[in-house]
């Protein structure tokens, strides 16, 4: 069985199997120019402010790149100001595909665009497993039966261009003991990290999407990705859903199936969302 498919049964039963699947042409070229569209203008929104930037839950992670300068590493939460991303979230198109494995109340954890521009050495992605992510532990019940993380891919997405490195099957041995020390995104992609852990490197698979795809894997499935040595962008959208009665955090998405907006923000992952919520700059480059 190939992790990609076209059909609903069967993409449910790769993800079963290795931890990630991947659903071909959810997405067609409207809907992808629009997303790019949409990248462009908030990487530009982006790029406007001198370091990495907050507003309660948005938040613009700027980094200086060796060869390339400024660039943006990634956004979240674009859409409490962009309507565009805003529609995207809750699509009824990612609602089919994890509505089987989440069913239709969902709140969502995860709003992020991330860019990986041509040439770029800062964009790597060292592996990990998301479940790292899910803090407060307490805010979370069974999270790896309950939340799906999900991409859109705006640009083909390759090795060449820095895609996303999975580990299939590795969703089924629980939480491993990653290095705890510093940001995974300020960590290369190193297989040495995979035999520390016993894993062995030759098992892992690079995703490859075409515009318009949707890959979606599990928290405990082991993942990174690499630099961008093409001549070409790797940007992916990123939604992260979880069945909304396990879940003390996040922004509703889907209620009985029905898509919900964004209104005042509530907390997700910005712990200081109500003593801090005015804009600032996190650091300065
Ligand atoms: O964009 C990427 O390549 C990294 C994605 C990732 O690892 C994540 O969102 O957990």
């Amino acid at each position: 069985m190939r992790p990609d498919f076209n059909d609903s049964d069967d993409y449910i039963a790769a993800y079963h199997e290795f931890g990630y699947a991947v659903v071909k042409g959810v997405f067609g070229p409207d809907d992808v120019r629009e997303l790019g569209q949409a990248f462009d203008r908030v990487q530009a929104q982006a790029l406007s402010h001198r370091g990495s930037f907050r507003h309660q839950n948005t938040f613009f992670q700027v980094a200086q790149d060796p060869v390339l300068g400024r660039i943006v590493r990634y956004v979240q939460w674009p859409s409490y100001f962009d309507e565009v991303l805003a529609r995207f979230r809750t699509d009824r198109r990612l609602l089919s595909i994890v509505e089987p494995l989440l069913g239709t109340d969902l709140k969502q954890i995860i709003n992020q665009m991330h860019w990986k521009p041509p040439g770029a050495e800062m964009v790597e992605f060292g592996y990990h497993q998301d479940i790292r992510f899910r803090r407060p532990r307490t805010a979370y019940r069974a999270p790896e039966q309950s939340y799906l993380q999900t991409a859109i891919a705006i640009d083909p997405h390759r090795r060449e261009n820095g895609a996303m490195t999975l580990y299939p099957g590795s969703h089924k041995l629980g939480e491993l003991s990653f290095p705890e020390t510093g940001r995974i995104m300020d960590r290369a992609k190193s297989d040495a990290d995979l035999i520390a852990l016993g894993l062995d490197p030759s098992n892992l698979v690079d995703l490859v999407l075409e515009p318009g795809d949707v890959a979606f894997w599990n928290l405990n499935t082991v993942h990174g990705s690499g630099p961008n040595t093409s001549r070409m962008d790797r940007r992916v959208y990123l939604n992260g859903y979880v069945k909304a009665d396990t879940c003390a955090r996040g922004e509703w998405a889907f209620r009985g199936g029905e898509p919900c907006s964004l209104g005042a923000p509530v907390l997700v992952h910005y712990e200081d969302l109500h003593t801090r919520p005015y804009p600032h700059y996190v650091d300065e480059i």
